[in-house]
């Protein structure tokens, strides 16, 4: 029987092992699964940790997510095809919720896989290579701190890629008195009270931080963007100027000129994709973007058939298309699928890459990331669902970004599984300042 290597247990990770489970079902043979995470629980970023800088054993802390972190888009565009939030559940729910109840959601499905038992935790997979033949892989379990090498014939890196703070350094931060941090070990905005906060960026992170510090009383929130501004019309007291130039003490002078006086800096720029354990001839080497190089059909490794990457791609589609590229996966690896010949996996890749430099706009991202994952769906027996209205929904929560930044998380969906259409929640989300699953879910909607 082959040896399959999965690392990471995030929604990636918990995805390829529902892949394997749902076949295994349908009575077909799967391969000998092992799942190395190096948290001591399952589901990546979405297992929040209060943690920054290392854990008890000093390894690294992966988890990026903060306290009082809703989704930011409709959960009806992430929503699992086989496992609906109708199903968890039981009850319709509003269409943004907090992250305890979407890792609930995920571990539901989890859970209800029988995963659980492929996952070694605590364990780190320190250095993976490929002796032409097969993969060796190096592991540690950090509790026991015992050191394992191993055999496999496939491995699936779903090791997530929002987990390596990428850290610029500007003028003037040596001498300032009062805090900076990367949105990685950002992790409660109450910290930040009362205060005056700099922002530097213009993704998801730096908009959703610099809300969060608005919601919870910040003082002033001043976004520094490099190359577009973002543009939401931000609330009295918040702003967006140009690009940091260099602190002079706690005075923040901007390239615009524009001046702040600021207590914090939280740097929203973004994080590496950062892989120091695979060989470098195996090893991804990519931005934050749509298509990254050398990956056939966004995951199987362009030199070496026996490898795949898991969402490493910048994400507006998340769940289901984790969902997607794991059954197409899970297909290649049980022989299933066949791939074709190395003259087309390059002319493929090539093609979606030429794509991906003419996007323009977030419109156009979210069409390409659309049809990017309707060409893996039409290749499984991935359950129905409709990519199409997907695609509307993102496009609609856009446009709702555009009219309210402050109310876009206050919107119903509809479900693209089930058609269920979400109740709204029971208080908008500028106002509802406890994220807790009990309260989200102890109402009536
Ligand atoms: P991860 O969730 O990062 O999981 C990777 C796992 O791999 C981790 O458990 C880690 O411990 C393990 N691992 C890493 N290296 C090793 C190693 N060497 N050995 C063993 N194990 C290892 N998406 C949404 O859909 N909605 C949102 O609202 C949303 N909000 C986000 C907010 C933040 C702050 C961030 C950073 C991301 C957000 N995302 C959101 C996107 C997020 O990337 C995905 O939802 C999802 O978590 C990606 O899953 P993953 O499995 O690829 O990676
Ligand atoms: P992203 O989406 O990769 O964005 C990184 C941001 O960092 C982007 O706006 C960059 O600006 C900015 N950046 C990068 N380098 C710098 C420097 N040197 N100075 C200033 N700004 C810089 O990461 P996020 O953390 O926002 O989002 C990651 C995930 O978290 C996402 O999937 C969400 O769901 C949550 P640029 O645009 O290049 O001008």
């Amino acid at each position: 029987m082959s040896k399959v290597a999965i690392i990471g247990s995030g929604p990636c990770g918990l995805s390829i092992l529902r892949s394997f489970h749902q076949a295994e079902l349908k009575g077909e043979k799967i391969p000998e699964i092992t799942c190395f995470d190096k948290q001591s629980d399952w589901g990546g970023l979405w297992n929040y940790s209060w943690r920054t800088g290392s854990d008890q054993y000093g390894d690294t802390v992966p988890n990026s997510m903060y306290r009082y972190l809703w989704s930011n888009g409709p959960k009806e565009c992430l929503e699992f095809a086989d496992y609906t939030f109708d199903e968890h559940f039981g009850k319709a729910i509003p269409s943004f919720p907090p992250r305890e109840v979407l890792y609930d959601y995920i571990l539901g499905r989890a859970k209800k896989s029988d995963v659980k038992k492929y996952i070694r935790f605590d364990t780190i997979v320190t250095s993976v290579s490929h002796n032409g033949k097969e993969f060796s892989i190096k592991s540690k379990d950090k509790k026991n701190n015992s050191l394992l090498n191993e055999k496999f014939d496939n491995v699936v890196v779903a090791t997530g890629h929002f987990s390596i703070p990428f850290i610029p350094e500007y003028e003037g931060m040596k001498s300032f008195p009062g805090r900076i941090l990367h949105s990685h070990d950002f992790r409660d905005a109450e910290e930040f009270r009362g205060k005056n906060v700099i922002v530097l960026g213009s993704s998801y992170s730096a908009e959703d931080i610099a809300l969060q510090c608005y919601k919870y009383g910040a003082s002033s929130v001043t976004i520094g963007y490099r190359n577009n501004p973002m543009g939401f019309k931000w609330p009295s007291g918040m702003k967006e100027v140009h690009y940091l130039d260099r602190l002079e003490g706690k005075k923040a002078v901007f390239k615009d000129g524009h001046t702040q006086d600021a207590d914090a800096i939280v740097l929203c720029t973004g994080y590496l994709h950062h892989f120091p354990f695979i060989e470098d001839k195996l090893k991804l080497e990519t931005n934050n973007r749509l298509y990254p190089p050398k990956l056939y059909k966004g995951v199987v490794w362009q030199d070496n058939h026996s490898l795949f990457y898991l969402g490493m791609q910048d994400q507006f589609h998340t769940f289901n298309m984790f969902d997607a590229q794991a059954w197409y996966v899970r297909d290649l690896i049980v022989n299933k699928a066949s791939l074709p010949t190395d003259a087309e996996i390059s002319e493929d890749i090539s093609q979606w890459m030429a794509k991906e430099g003419k996007l323009e706009d977030p419109l156009q991202m979210i069409d390409f990331q659309t049809e990017y994952t309707k060409d893996l769906c039409s290749m499984v027996d991935y359950p129905e669902i409709d990519m199409e209205l997907i695609r509307k929904h993102f496009h609609d929560w856009e446009h709702h970004k555009e009219d309210d930044i402050l109310q876009y998380r206050n919107k119903s969906f509809s479900s693209a599984v089930t058609g269920t259409v979400a109740p709204l929640h029971h208080t908008n989300w500028l106002d509802a300042m406890d994220d807790s699953m009990e309260t989200f879910m102890n109402t009536k909607f």
